[in-house]
């Protein structure tokens, strides 16, 4: 049984933390204790309420686990089905849970599993019949430490899932404790005709919980704030450690960036745009005094994910490349790098992004590479102009007349001046830019276009703002990310 309560606690910690099969029996039952009765445990135990709940649990735990070894030795089956019976009610309790999510119930599920498995294979090991002069038969010592073994591990499991767990509980109490500092220099709000009205285009600022995410961590990782610093260090001449309280005396700045991954398609999801709030890069690094003939600065983040960014786009004062602490006048989110991540307008995500950043070290570009480098991606990845279209959905049908096509274009921290659009192989018709936020955010643009019953494609191309078009030929997102120009089919009734 402590197998199976250590296993399930550590799944808990692993993949939803608040549903240890503890914690979710424990709270299903302070729901169902009669109020008078809780208000008694109350006034006897004061706040050691919760412990005297917690031991009030083990002891059932404890009776219930001899129970079933007895009954598992008379007649197999009957002690799983009581451990599994268990786990089912932690199924139930966990999937009681206002907040439950998706993986509420899987320690609960491991638990059983793992409590059921361990007690077959203890009884399986179990000597068959103690001769009354052998106390220390071979078998029986080695039932007993297989035993001992067992519950062992399941204890050492138990408080190392919770402690992990309470870790990670102090970073979400940290979040929601925080309050972001002002802004010393805010960002123009967006203008107004920053925004076309047509139904379906992508909004100019991405909301939250529709921007885009890639990133390899297998759970989102939280970080206490106060175990955070970032260290700035390699060729520089005076070394420095930030820590979180630091970092936030400093002066913010707020800015609008389109942020971009280079695995995406032409016409692909992976881009959005957020408001971010965050400390220049640039700043840090004249702190630090870079020495010598450094071009690189190489970010990493708590777990060791790297990126490898050139040093003259995190020092040019021309670009807000920031540690930003920010998103959308909230903290980070913890999926976001919280509490500071690396935002670069005009890169690639892969190769200036990191998020939960602790570490940055100013280098050579031949002494390092980035993770996603090591894996046969490019060492330099501005991010390449493009456009999309947005409206009409590719394959929907369409009433004839007067229809809107509509995107976003965009090359982050260049801009764009022109998007055109074409109906199958006729002419190229200029589009309607709307104004842009900024030159490293994406723009709107729409055309009005007359359609005309039958199958039809559409094709959009930008031009940035120092004339450039947007290249016609067809490249994938490896090396360094795709081009070629969105093409959408539609059929007009
Ligand atoms: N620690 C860490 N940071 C990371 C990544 C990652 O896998 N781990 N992925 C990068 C990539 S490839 C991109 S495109 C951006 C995506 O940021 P987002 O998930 O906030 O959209 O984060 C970058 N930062
Ligand atoms: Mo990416």
């Amino acid at each position: 049984m402590l197998l199976g309560l250590g296993a399930g606690t550590v799944t808990a910690a692993i993949a939803a933390r608040a549903f240890s099969p503890f914690v979710v029996v424990g709270s299903a039952i302070i729901d169902l204790t009669p109020g008078p009765m809780k208000e008694a445990v109350i006034r006897v135990f004061g706040h050691g309420d919760k412990a005297f709940l917690f031991v009030v649990l083990a002891v059932v735990v404890g009776v219930v686990a001899a129970l079933a070894g007895v009954l598992e030795a008379r007649r197999p089956w009957l002690g799983r089905v009581i451990v599994l019976a268990g786990g089912a009610i932690g199924v139930a309790a966990a999937l009681s849970r206002a907040d439950a999510t998706a993986l509420a119930a899987l320690p609960a599920v491991v638990t059983g599993i793992a409590g059921a498995w361990v007690l077959v294979f203890l009884i399986r090991r179990m000597p068959a019949a103690v001769p009354p002069r052998a106390q220390t038969s071979p078998s029986r010592r080695a039932f007993l430490s297989w035993s001992v073994a067992a519950a062992a591990i399941g204890v050492v499991a138990t408080i190392g899932g919770q402690l992990a767990t309470r870790t990670a509980s102090a970073a979400a109490n940290a979040r929601a404790a925080f309050k972001l500092p002002r802004p010393a220099a805010s960002a123009t709000p967006v203008p107004a005709a920053a925004s076309f009205d047509v139904s379906g285009i992508t909004p100019v600022i991405t909301p939250l919980d529709k921007f885009y995410r890639t990133d390899v961590e297998l759970v989102i990782p939280q970080l206490d704030p106060e175990q955070w610093s970032l260290n700035v260090h390699g060729m520089v001449k005076h070394p420095f450690t930030l820590s979180w309280k630091e970092l936030n005396e400093l002066p913010m700045e707020e800015h609008y960036v389109t942020l971009a991954c280079v695995s995406n398609d032409v016409g692909g999801p992976l881009i959005s745009t957020a408001k971010w709030l965050g400390y220049p890069v640039r700043l840090l690094l004249e702190r630090a005094g870079v020495t010598g003939d450094a071009d690189m600065v190489y970010s990493e983040s708590f777990d060791g994910y790297t990126a490898a960014t050139p040093l003259s786009a995190m020092t040019d004062p021309d670009r807000a490349a920031i540690l930003a602490i920010g998103m959308d006048d909230q903290p980070l989110p913890f999926a976001r790098g919280f509490p500071a991540r690396l935002v670069v307008p005009g890169l690639y995500g892969y190769v200036s992004a990191t998020k939960w950043v602790v570490d940055l070290k100013v280098t050579r570009f031949a002494d390092y590479q980035g993770y996603w480098v090591t894996q046969g991606w490019a060492e330099k990845a501005p991010v390449k102009q493009s456009s999309r279209i947005d409206v009409p959905r590719p394959g929907v049908r369409l009433g004839a007349g007067q229809q809107w096509i509509a995107g976003v274009a965009w090359e982050q921290h260049v801009g764009i001046s022109k998007v055109e659009v074409q109906v199958d192989d006729g002419p190229w018709n200029e589009a309607e830019l709307a104004a842009a936020v900024n030159v490293d955010t994406w723009v709107q643009w729409r055309w009005s276009w007359h359609a005309t019953p039958g199958d039809h494609q559409l094709r959009v191309r930008a031009t940035n703002a120092d004339g450039v078009q947007q290249t016609s030929g067809v490249s994938d997102v490896l090396p360094d990310g795709a081009t070629g120009w969105h093409t959408v089919e539609v059929s007009v009734a």
